[in-house]
C-alpha cells in the first residue's frame, strides 16, 4: 500500500443537509478517480460509503464513513458524514480532523437548515470550505438563485469558479473561469472532460464571474492588490497563490458545479483539491497541550509520533477500529505510545486505510494522514495518543448536548447486564450517545440527538448483543411538600398480644419549610418522655417515610418535623417500635398539611428562525411555559423560558417539525414549582395505577 507525505495528503469532510447528494458525490470521486470501477447509487444500496444494513435500508448515511482515492499522485482522504441533525456529532469529528469541508448545497432546493447548521460547525473548526452546487442535472436547477441564497445566508465571501453553460436536463458542460475554459463532460461516464473555448453567449458571464475572482483574491494580500490595480488581471500562478491563500485563511469560499449521479464535475473538483484546497502543510503546526503548556506541533513526518482519535467504529464486516489522524511523525504497527487521557499504555496493532468497509493494511502513515487502527484497548474517541517521551492532548471535539431522553425498558428479565454492556460499548463508539442509571427513577436513562439517532441504538442493540428493549418517557422527577403547619399529628405503634410486645408512641409538628431548605428534625422532647435512645429511630422512621413519598411515592422536601411528645413502654418499646409510630404519624400529619407535588421546572433557550417565532412561543405556552425574554441573532430569535420539564420530554422533535428543522433548544434545570391541581391529580392519578400494576406483577 503506497505512503505518502503530508504534502501529498489532502483532507476533506463531505457535509451538508440530508439528501445534497454527500454520498453520491464520494462515490463519483472515487470512480472518476479510478479507485473504484463502477459509479453504485444510493437507491440501490451499493455505494462505498452507506455500507451499513441501516444505511441501505433506510438510503441515509448514519454514520460517517472513511475513504480514499489517488488524483495525480496526491492521496484525498475523504469523510462522508451524515446529513440528518441526529448524526451531527460525526460531522463535527470530522470536520475536527480534516482541513478541507466541501459542503454541498442543492441547485433546486439552495440553503437548507442542515446547510447552516454545518456550515456553522465550519466557523468553529476554522475548516476551510469549498462550496459544491451539486445536482445541476435536475430541473427547475438555478445556479443563479442558489448562489444569491448562498451568499446571503452563508458569506459574501463565496465566489463561483465555474458556472453551468446549461443547467437542468441535458447539463454536461461547466463554464471554468479559472483556465476560462468549458469543460464538457459525457453524463454517467468515467468523469474525464474535454477542453472547449467558451462560446461567445458565455464570454460576458464568465468575464464577469472571472473579475469576481480576481477581485477577492486580490484583497488577500497586498501585493496582489498592487499587481491587481496596475494591470487589472493576475498572472495565473498569482491566481493559483492567490486562491490557496484565501480558501486557507477562509477570506473567500470557492464553488464549483457538478453532479454526482451524472459523474459530471468531479474531476475538475479533484484538480481544484490538489490546487488550490489546503493540505496539512499549509494548514501549519496544530495547536496542543503538554500538561498545562499550550504548545504547536509541526506536521512533521520526522517528528514524535502522535495521533488524535476522532471515532471508533465496531461492526461485523469492518471489525473494531480506532479512526484517527496522525498529527506528528509516522506511526506504524507495534509503535508503544501513551494515551495522554488516562495514563494507559497503547501498542499500536495493525494500521489500516480504509474505504468504506474495505480495508487495506499499510507499514506507516505519515503526519497528516488519516487511517484505522485495531481497536485500542482504553483509548477512545478525542483520546490523544503519543510517545512515552511526550504526553501531548489535541484539542477535544465538542460534541452536540443530546436532548432527547428516554427510558429502556428491557423485554425479558435477566439481561441487564448485557443491555448496560451494549449501551457502554454503544457510548464509546459514539459520545452523543449517552446513558445513566437514575437511582430516584429506577430507570436507564438514554440520551441521544433525536429519536431517529435512540431507535438506531435499539437496533444496535438488538443486532450486536441479542438483547430488545422497549423506549418509553423517562418519569418526571418529582417531588412532595405541604403548605400548612401541622401542630399536633400522633399516632400509636401498639401490639402487645402476649410475647414480645411492641410499643412506640409520638406526638409530631409538622411544618412547610422555604423552597430548597430540604429537611430539618427538631427534638423537643422534656422529661424523658420518649427515651433519648429512641429519637433516632424516630427521626429514622419520618426520613424513610419522606423518601417514599406519600401522596405518590415522589420524594418529601422541605419540611421541619418536630417531636415534641410522646410515650414508651419499659419491654416492648424500641427502636422498630417508635421507627414505625414516627413514619405513620408522618404520613398521617403530611396528609393534614395541605400537601402538593412540586415539579422541576427547566430553564430553556430556544433558538429559531424570525418566521416561526410566533408558533413556537405559542406553542411554549401550551406547555404550560412561561417566556422570560427574547433577543435576536441575525435572521434567528432566542426565546428564553421556563418550563415544565414533563412538558418538554419530545420537544426537540416537535421544534424540528415546527420550524422545518431550523429551531433548536438547550435546557437546564432551574428549580422546582407546585404542580397545578389538575395536572397533579393526573400525577397521582397515574402513580395509583402503576402502584397497583406493580403489586399484581
Ligand atoms: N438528479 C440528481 N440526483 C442526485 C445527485 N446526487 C445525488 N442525487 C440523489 O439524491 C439522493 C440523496 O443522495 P445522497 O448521496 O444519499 O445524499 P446525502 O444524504 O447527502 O449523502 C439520492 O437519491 C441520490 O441518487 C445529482 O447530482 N443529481
Ligand atoms: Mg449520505
Amino acid at each position: 500500500m503506497k505512503e505518502y507525505t503530508p504534502d501529498h495528503i489532502r483532507n476533506v469532510s463531505l457535509i451538508g443537509h440530508g439528501g445534497a447528494g454527500k454520498t453520491m458525490t464520494a462515490e463519483a470521486l472515487l470512480f472518476s478517480a479510478g479507485a473504484t470501477t463502477r459509479l453504485g447509487r444510493v437507491e440501490e444500496g451499493n455505494t462505498v460509503s452507506d455500507y451499513r444494513a441501516d444505511e441501505i435500508e433506510r438510503r441515509i448515511s448514519v454514520s460517517s464513513s472513511l475513504l480514499n482515492c489517488e488524483w495525480k499522485g496526491t492521496k484525498i482522504n475523504i469523510l462522508d458524514t451524515p446529513g440528518y441533525t441526529d448524526f451531527t456529532g460525526d460531522v463535527k469529528a470530522s470536520l475536527r480532523v480534516t482541513d478541507t469541508a466541501l459542503l454541498l448545497v442543492k441547485a433546486v432546493e439552495g440553503v437548507e437548515v442542515g446547510t447552516e447548521i454545518v456550515w456553522r460547525y465550519t466557523q468553529e473548526y476554522q475548516n476551510s470550505v469549498v462550496l459544491i452546487m451539486n445536482k445541476l442535472d435536475q430541473e427547475n436547477a438555478d445556479f443563479d438563485r442558489v448562489l444569491a441564497q448562498a451568499r446571503e445566508n452563508l458569506s459574501h465571501d463565496i465566489v463561483p469558479l465555474q458556472f453551468p453553460l446549461k443547467q437542468g436536463l441535458g447539463f454536461d458542460s461547466i463554464v471554468d473561469v479559472i483556465r476560462m475554459k468549458v469543460l464538457k463532460y459525457t453524463p454517467g461516464a468515467n468523469g474525464k472532460f474535454t477542453e472547449e473555448e467558451i462560446p461567445a453567449a458565455a464570454q460576458a458571464r464568465a468575464q464577469e464571474f472571472r473579475q469576481q475572482v480576481l477581485e477577492v483574491i486580490a484583497e488577500t494580500d497586498e501585493n496582489l492588490l498592487n499587481t491587481y490595480l496596475e494591470k487589472g488581471t493576475l498572472a495565473p500562478e498569482e491566481i493559483k497563490a492567490g486562491l490557496k491563500t484565501g480558501i486557507r485563511q477562509r477570506k473567500l469560499f470557492p464553488l464549483v458545479c457538478v453532479s454526482s449521479t451524472q459523474n459530471i464535475g468531479l474531476s475538475a473538483l479533484l484538480d481544484a483539491l490538489i490546487d488550490f484546497a489546503p493540505g496539512p502543510v499549509e494548514r501549519g503546526p496544530v495547536d496542543a497541550k503538554e500538561g498545562d503548556k499550550e504548545l504547536k506541533v509541526a506536521q512533521d513526518p520526522a517528528g514524535l509520533p502522535s495521533l488524535f482519535v476522532f471515532k471508533a467504529v465496531s461492526e461485523s464486516h469492518v471489525g473494531e477500529l480506532s479512526l484517527f489522524r496522525v498529527f506528528s511523525g509516522t506511526v506504524a504497527p507495534g509503535l508503544d505510545m501513551v494515551n495522554a487521557h488516562n495514563g494507559k499504555p497503547e501498542r499500536l496493532a495493525q494500521l489500516f486505510v480504509m474505504s468504506g468497509k474495505d480495508r487495506k493494511e499499510i507499514g506507516h502513515l505519515m503526519a497528516g494522514d488519516l487511517g484505522a487502527v485495531v481497536k485500542l484497548k482504553d483509548t477512545h474517541p478525542n483520546d490523544t495518543l503519543s510517545g512515552k517521551a511526550h504526553t501531548l492532548t489535541y484539542p477535544p471535539i465538542v460534541f452536540p448536548e443530546s436532548v432527547f431522553n428516554m427510558a429502556v425498558v428491557p423485554r425479558s428479565k435477566g439481561d441487564e447486564d448485557k443491555i448496560s454492556t451494549g449501551l457502554h460499548a454503544m457510548h464509546q463508539e459514539d459520545p452523543t450517545f449517552q446513558f445513566r442509571v437514575d437511582g430516584e427513577l429506577h430507570q436507564t436513562i438514554v440520551s441521544g440527538q433525536g429519536e431517529v439517532h435512540l431507535d438506531m441504538m435499539v437496533k444496535r442493540l438488538k443486532a450486536r448483543y441479542n438483547v430488545e428493549v422497549d423506549l418509553v418517557e423517562p418519569r418526571v422527577p418529582y417531588r412532595e411538600t405541604i403548605k400548612a403547619v401541622v401542630k399536633d399529628v400522633e399516632y400509636k405503634h401498639k401490639k402487645q398480644t402476649g410475647g414480645h410486645g411492641q410499643y412506640g408512641h409520638v406526638h409530631l409538628r409538622i411544618e412547610p419549610l422555604k423552597r430548597g431548605q430540604g429537611f430539618e428534625f427538631l427534638d423537643e422532647i422534656v422529661g424523658g418522655v420518649v427515651p433519648n435512645k429512641f429519637i433516632p429511630a424516630v427521626e429514622k422512621g419520618v426520613v424513610e417515610c419522606m423518601k417514599e413519598g406519600v401522596v405518590a411515592g415522589y420524594p418529601v422536601v422541605d419540611v421541619r418535623v418536630a417531636l415534641h411528645y410522646g410515650s414508651y413502654h419499659d419491654v416492648d418499646s424500641s427502636e422498630m417500635a417508635f421507627k414505625l409510630a414516627a413514619s405513620q404519624a408522618f404520613r398521617k400529619g403530611f396528609m393534614e398539611a395541605k400537601p402538593i407535588l412540586l415539579e422541576p421546572i427547566y430553564n430553556i433557550e430556544v433558538r429559531v428562525p424570525e418566521d416561526a417565532m410566533g408558533d413556537v412561543m405559542g406553542d411554549i405556552s401550551s406547555r404550560r411555559g412561561k417566556i422570560a425574554g427574547m433577543d435576536s441573532e441575525g435572521r434567528y430569535q432566542v426565546i428564553r423560558a421556563a418550563i415544565p420539564a414533563a412538558e418538554i420530554h419530545r420537544y426537540a422533535t416537535v421544534l424540528r417539525s415546527m420550524t422545518g428543522g431550523r429551531g433548536v433548544y438547550h435546557a437546564s434545570m432551574s428549580h422546582y414549582e407546585e404542580v397545578p391541581r389538575e395536572q397533579a391529580e393526573k400525577v397521582i392519578a397515574a402513580s395509583e395505577k402503576n402502584k397497583h400494576k406493580e403489586a399484581e406483577a
